[in-house]
Formats: C-alpha cells, structure tokens, sequence
C-alpha cells in the first residue's frame, strides 16, 4: 500500500491529522491496535479548550458536540470546606466545553470512513523502517498477513506506550519526566450532576475532582497511591471518599449512581526532544505527558497536529521544508508552557508524601491567594481555557 502520510495510532491525535491533510488534500492512512468499538468507548478526557473547539468547527464535525457539550463559564476550587469560583468568562471572555474525549473519537471516526479514508483497526506488531530515507515504511500484521505502507511521511501518533518514540534512535532522544507517588482512582457514574461547573477539591485527605459529561453522568476522581489496588475500592468507599474530600459546607452534595466504569491512572509528566527523527514525527502523548489537573493532554495533541498540518501542508504545497524542520521547536514552546501549568495546578492541589508543615502553609496559601487575586486567577484561567494556538 502506498500513501502520502502514514498514520500509527487512531487516538485523538492521528484522527486529527488524518481529516486535517485530508482537508489540505493530503492523503493518509492509520494502523490502530484497537478495534473501532474499543477505542470509541475509551473514556477519557472531558475538558475542550476553545481552540480543540475551533478545530473540530474548521473540519466541519462539530453539530453533535455543538448539540451535545456543556460549556462552562469556570471552574471552582474548594478547600477549607469552602468552594471559590474562578470566572474564566468574566477574566478572558472565554469558557471551556466539557464533552468527552471518546465522543470526539466518535464524531472524527466517522468523519473520516465517511470520506473513504483508510484506517485499518485490529492491527499487531507495528514497526517502523527507513524513517531516514525519503520512503519510510510502517509494516504491521492483520488477520495473520504481513502488510507494508510506503509513506512520504510517518506521524507517531500512538500515544505513551507506542512503538514510534522507541524507533528514534536512543541517542538521538532526550527525555525530562518527573513520576507522581499518586495517581487518580476515576469512576464514571450513571448520577445526575449537582453543580454547573467542575469543582477541584484539596482535602486534607487528598485531591479529589468532581466533574461529568452531560446532566445525567458524572466524572470522578480521588487522589490514590500510584500502586493502589482497585480491588480494595467497592463502589461504597469511593463514594464514601468523594463526599468526604467534597464536603464544602454550604448543603452541596455529590449525587450517587451506578458505577459504569472504574480505573486507576498513574501520573507522570513527561517531554521527548526532539519530536521527529527523519521522516517520522511525533504527535501527542507519543512525544508528552501531563498530569491530567489541567486538562490538557488531549488539547495539548490537538496543538501539535495543527503544526504538523501546516508544516506538511507547505511541504506538498510549496515544496518547502521550514515548518517542517522547525515542527519540535514550535511545539515545544507550548508544551514546556502546558507542562507548567499542569505542575502547579497539581502541585497546589494534590498531598505530597513527605510534605511538611510548613510545604502545606504555602500551599493552603497558594489556594487562598489564587482564589482571591484578580491576577493570579486571570492566570490560572487563561492557561485552562488554552493559550493561543500557534496555527
Ligand atoms: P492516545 O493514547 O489517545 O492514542 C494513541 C492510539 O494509538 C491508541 O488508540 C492506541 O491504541 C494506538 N496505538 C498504541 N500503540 C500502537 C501501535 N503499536 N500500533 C498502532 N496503534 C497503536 N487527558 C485529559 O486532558 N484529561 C483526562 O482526564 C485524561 N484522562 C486520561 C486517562 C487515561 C487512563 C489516560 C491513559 C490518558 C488520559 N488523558 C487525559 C490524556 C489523554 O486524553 C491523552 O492526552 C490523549 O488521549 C492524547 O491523544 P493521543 O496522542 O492521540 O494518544
Ligand atoms: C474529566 O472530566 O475527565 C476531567 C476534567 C478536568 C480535568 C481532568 C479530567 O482536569
């Protein structure tokens, strides 16, 4: 098979990129380990920066999340028993649109097969070759055959534990990462919503996230040990945990539901340099990785495909390489940008193992001065809402 773009990895990344070089006239096809139906139910992110917004209103498959999204003026921030409301509205003119990333899968899955485009599901042992000549190659297994794609052009979009990062020679890569002992215990729960906007809870107990993805489901998180055993989390002591690190005392309460999914993620923050190597380049969480505190793994990629949009877009259009070349560089700017953003919200929001009593005075007062200066929330939300876009 040959194509102008090969596409390892049908996340939120590639299937960005694939419909976006579609647009520009620009072919592609997509090898995805999963099958269609698995990663259409892969919940994951719940927060769209206006610019993810903007994107998905460009490609011309945004009517459903148009029909379907709650948009938030802000965000609250509870601690002391207190909730404090950051108006993102009223401090940047802007919200941000809360509709779950595996619907976004949906909607750019179909958007893509409804133009005929490739993506091939269900594959196995992906590789990648000659990605310093001019014809890289992703060869791959289906069904027991061998296949081979000859590209111009590969796009590692397959997320953290993908093979494309691990086909740059290790000499080449640099990598900066910082480990959480902590991670999130997440619970999506067929449970009505009882606040407007997502509440970010420090308790003396831990961090704890109360969120949803439309009026009837709720999206839930309690800080946990990295190693934490879910099977020691009944549904009972989730909520129990979750009413205990939401307690605000002002008659809010978490409305309970079904338990319909329940997971354990570990948190990391992670940055590859550089983002290509040859003819291969990186995209989204194949390159980085943030805390999920400041929502902004799946926009951060959005971010990335932009760039590479462009920089392949001048490339077949103009025979130039600039953008290309300077692809990491661009997106690195704002990714050392998100990742510190990301830091200091879960800094300030998250217990620390071995924190003393003085680290937990300046993060109490770190909240109070967030919540009560016009410039320090003005900061926090124009980072939430997402800095300006590079294309
Ligand atoms: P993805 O990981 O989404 O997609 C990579 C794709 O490549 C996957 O479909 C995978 O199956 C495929 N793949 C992997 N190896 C392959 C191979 N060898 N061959 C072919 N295909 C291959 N972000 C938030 O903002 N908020 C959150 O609450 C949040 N929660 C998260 C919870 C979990 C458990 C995880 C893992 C991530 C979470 N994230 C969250 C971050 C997440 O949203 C990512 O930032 C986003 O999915 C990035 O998209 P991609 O870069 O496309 O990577
Ligand atoms: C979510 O709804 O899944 C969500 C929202 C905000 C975050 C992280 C996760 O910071």
């Amino acid at each position: 098979m040959q194509t102008q773009v090969g596409i390892v990895g049908a996340g939120p990344a590639g299937l960005f990129l694939s419909h976006l070089l579609y647009m520009r006239g620009i072919s592609s096809v997509i090898v995805e380990t999963k099958s269609r139906a698995y990663i259409e139910a892969r919940v994951r992110a719940g927060v769209l920066e206006q610019g993810t917004v903007e994107t998905l209103e460009e490609m011309g498959i945004a009517e459903r999340m148009h029909r379907e999204r709650l948009v938030h003026r802000g965000i609250q921030i509870s601690f002391g028993g207190k909730r404090h409301h950051i108006d993102f509205a009223e401090l940047t003119g802007k919200g941000v649109t809360i509709y779950g990333q595996h619907e976004v899968v949906k909607d750019l899955v179909a958007a893509r097969l409804g133009t005929g485009a490739e993506i091939v599901f269900d594959v196995e042992d992906t590789s990648l070759h000659d990605l310093d000549s001019d014809q890289p190659k992703i060869r791959y297994r289906k069904d027991g055959a061998a296949h081979e794609i000859r590209c111009d052009f590969i796009a590692g979009c397959d997320g953290f534990h993908g093979v494309s990062r691990a086909s740059i020679p290790a000499e080449i890569l640099r990598t900066y990462e910082r480990v959480y002992s902590f991670g999130w215990l997440g619970i999506l729960a067929e449970a009505p919503t009882t606040n407007e906007e997502l509440v970010y809870a420090n308790h003396e107990r831990g961090f704890a996230l109360y969120s949803m993805r439309s009026p009837e489901i709720t999206r839930l998180y309690i800080q946990c040990r990295a190693d934490e055993d879910l099977n020691e989390w009944p549904d009972d002591r989730i909520w129990e945990e979750l009413h205990t690190r939401l307690e605000t005392g002002d008659g809010w309460t978490v409305a309970e539901g079904p338990v319909l999914q329940k997971g354990i993620a570990p948190l990391r923050s992670f940055v590859t340099e550089p983002m290509h190597y040859g003819r291969l380049f990186l995209a989204g969480d194949a390159a980085h990785i943030v805390p999920p505190t400041g929502a902004k793994g799946l926009n951060l990629a959005v971010a990335d495909i932009r760039v590479l949009t462009e920089a392949l877009a001048q490339f077949y259009h103009s025979g130039k390489g600039e953008l290309l070349d300077a692809y990491s560089a661009i997106c690195l700017d704002r990714i050392w940008k998100v990742q510190r953003f990301s830091l200091w919200m879960t800094s300030m929001l998250h217990r620390f193992d071995g924190e003393t009593a003085f680290d937990r005075h300046v993060q109490l007062a770190e909240l109070a001065y967030v919540t009560s200066s016009r410039a320090a929330s003005s900061s926090l939300a124009e980072n939430y809402i997402g800095l300006p876009l590079s294309y």
